[in-house]
């Protein structure tokens, strides 16, 4: 055993014995933190979530070694809000101007107050992103030639190698440590999402250029075949090949745990599988018979076994916390004609839940959540009520740190509901898509909201009614009988809390796992 493994299993060996129970950790044992954050994977996409028409046989292993959540919430049914909240401890609701951000939107989250990277940091860890940001970048108007600040570095990571924003936004180039990977300094890069820049061609007056045609939207800059939302021109060598982005930052990920193999890091693995445009590697073509959708859910499966096998050939696999989950629900037609919908062959992306990605209904923002920490984790699934907001809390509650409310916002220390000594989370969660949400226990009452019901481009169900709805997810967790006119006071006591959470500041009272902590 190494020297380092050694000390984290005495410390919890020790400590479990004092107690007279499960290991308890002291402020000495510092496992690294591995956060694998998959983007629109839904709650049934996934083997372990009851996928039963494609193999994910590495993220079911992790599950299988560890737990699996099946209560357990992306902050939002987008992707900037989730990683907003994932990051801050903060409901990103409170925040105006955390909806989904082009690519050229300055930096959201305030580099002054705790993030969940900086606290990491400040517990010895070193911290590192790999892949998608969508958090905005610089001030706004920024050169993306030159050093680009304030991101990732100003607001907690040691190390970054990110995705500015989505893959399906512009500019298609990587940015490492604040500066584009491999560009040209005489072929500089312009943005912008609102008049075109260069003479590239576009998708919407070139269409018959394009490998993959559209269904909404994706109409501007065509970079490698395919369209995207916004102008680039420039940074021609510096471009990603969507096909290699996976095996890019995958291995971009491992050299960072290689690196630092011999002290407590903290790594945020963004996967841009299986967003769109769902291009992956010619290796998992046709591979999944579900098209490219599928085909991408088997090379985000293939990017969790690399993870996890190189933390079993370093030895880290045992002092490793391993997270896997998504940042928001599950999306076909997302505005590319990729043959999402008609080649779905009966695999179910939402599982048992009504909606989707944008969604209010459950498919919104319940998503597969498993962690695995071998011998600490108490294996098995658990029903607690846990949102991502929660890493924030939960890990300073590991590493040994405590938190201001100040500092931890809406984040609630669920770490023994993580680990397993407890299933009880949460008592409340408020959930975002365009309607806010809020589940306390068994029931679920959706804010009335007026506005499609069903969304034009993705044709998912957003869950709006302007009469408001009433959920018990207990004995209806696919959300089909709204009760909001048999039991009007159950309706009105969860409309009261979320308008006081609502109200402003955070109140840690409200905010309180219920369990006990012995
Ligand atoms: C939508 C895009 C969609 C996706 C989404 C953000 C269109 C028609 N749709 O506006 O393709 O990019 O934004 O997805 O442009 S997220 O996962 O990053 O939130
Ligand atoms: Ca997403």
């Amino acid at each position: 055993m190494k020297r380092r493994e050694f000390l984290l299993k005495s410390a919890a060996a020790c400590a479990a014995a004092a107690a007279g129970g499960l290991p308890e950790l002291t402020a000495a044992a510092k496992p690294n933190v591995v956060i694998i954050y998959a983007d629109d994977a839904g709650y049934g996409d996934v083997g372990c979530y009851g996928a039963t028409k494609i193999a994910t046989p590495n993220i079911d292993r992790l599950a299988a070694q560890g737990r699996r959540f099946t209560n357990a919430h992306a902050p939002a049914a987008t992707c900037t809000p989730s990683r907003y909240a994932l990051l801050t401890g903060e409901y990103a609701w409170r925040k105006p101007g955390t909806n989904v951000l082009p690519g050229d939107a300055r930096l959201i989250v305030d580099p002054s107050r705790t993030t969940l990277p900086a606290m990491m940091k400040a517990a010895g860890y070193v911290t590192s992103v790999v892949g998608k940001w969508h958090l905005g970048l610089g001030h706004g108007d920024l050169d993306w030639n030159g050093h680009i600040a304030p991101g990732p570095a100003e607001v907690g990571f040691d190390d970054s190698f990110i995705i500015p924003a989505t893959g399906d936004r512009v500019p298609c180039v990587y940015v490492e440590n604040g500066r584009v990977v491999n560009l040209d300094p005489a072929d500089p890069i312009s943005v912008s999402y609102t008049t075109p820049v260069g003479t590239e061609p576009t998708g919407r007056d070139h269409p018959e250029l394009l490998r993959m045609g559209l269904t909404a939207g994706h109409d501007k800059t065509i970079v490698n075949g395919i369209s995207r939302i916004g102008y680039m021109s420039g940074g021609v060598k510096a471009r990603w090949s969507d096909e290699d982005m996976a095996d890019t930052i995958t291995r971009r990920a491992i050299t960072f745990i290689e690196q630092h193999r011999s002290r407590p890091f903290f790594l945020y693995f963004a996967t841009h599988d299986i967003h769109v445009p769902r291009v992956p590697h010619p290796r998992f073509t046709g591979r999944s018979g579900l098209g490219p959708r599928g085909d991408a859910i088997l090379e985000l499966d293939w990017s969790v076994g690399e993870i996890t096998r190189s933390l079993d050939r370093l030895g880290l696999a045992g002092i490793t916390v391993v997270i896997f989950t998504s940042d928001n629900g599950p999306v076909l037609d997302d505005g590319y004609a990729d043959e999402a919908v008609e080649r779905l062959n009966g695999h179910t992306p939402a599982g048992p839940l009504r909606g989707g990605k944008y969604s209010a209904f459950e498919a919104g923002t319940r998503v597969p959540f498993v962690v695995r920490w071998p011998g600490e984790v108490r294996r098995g699934t658990s029903d607690a009520l846990v949102s991502q907001m929660d890493f924030l809390a939960s890990l300073a509650s590991l590493t040994g740190q405590t938190l201001t409310p100040e500092a931890r916002r809406d984040s609630v220390d669920v770490w023994p509901a993580l680990i397993g000594r407890t299933n009880t989370g949460r008592d409340h969660l408020v959930e975002q898509a365009g309607a806010l949400s809020i589940i306390v226990g068994a029931w679920k009452y959706i804010e009335p909201r007026a506005g499609a019901r069903i969304d034009a481009g993705t044709n998912i169900e957003l869950g709006n009614d302007p009469g408001g709805q009433l959920y018990n997810l207990a004995s209806d967790l696919g959300e089909k009988r709204n009760v909001i006119a048999q039991f009007p006071d159950i309706a009105k006591r969860l409309a009261a809390k979320l308008t006081a959470s609502r109200a402003g500041a955070p109140d840690p009272s409200l905010f309180r796992a219920k369990e006990d902590r012995h």
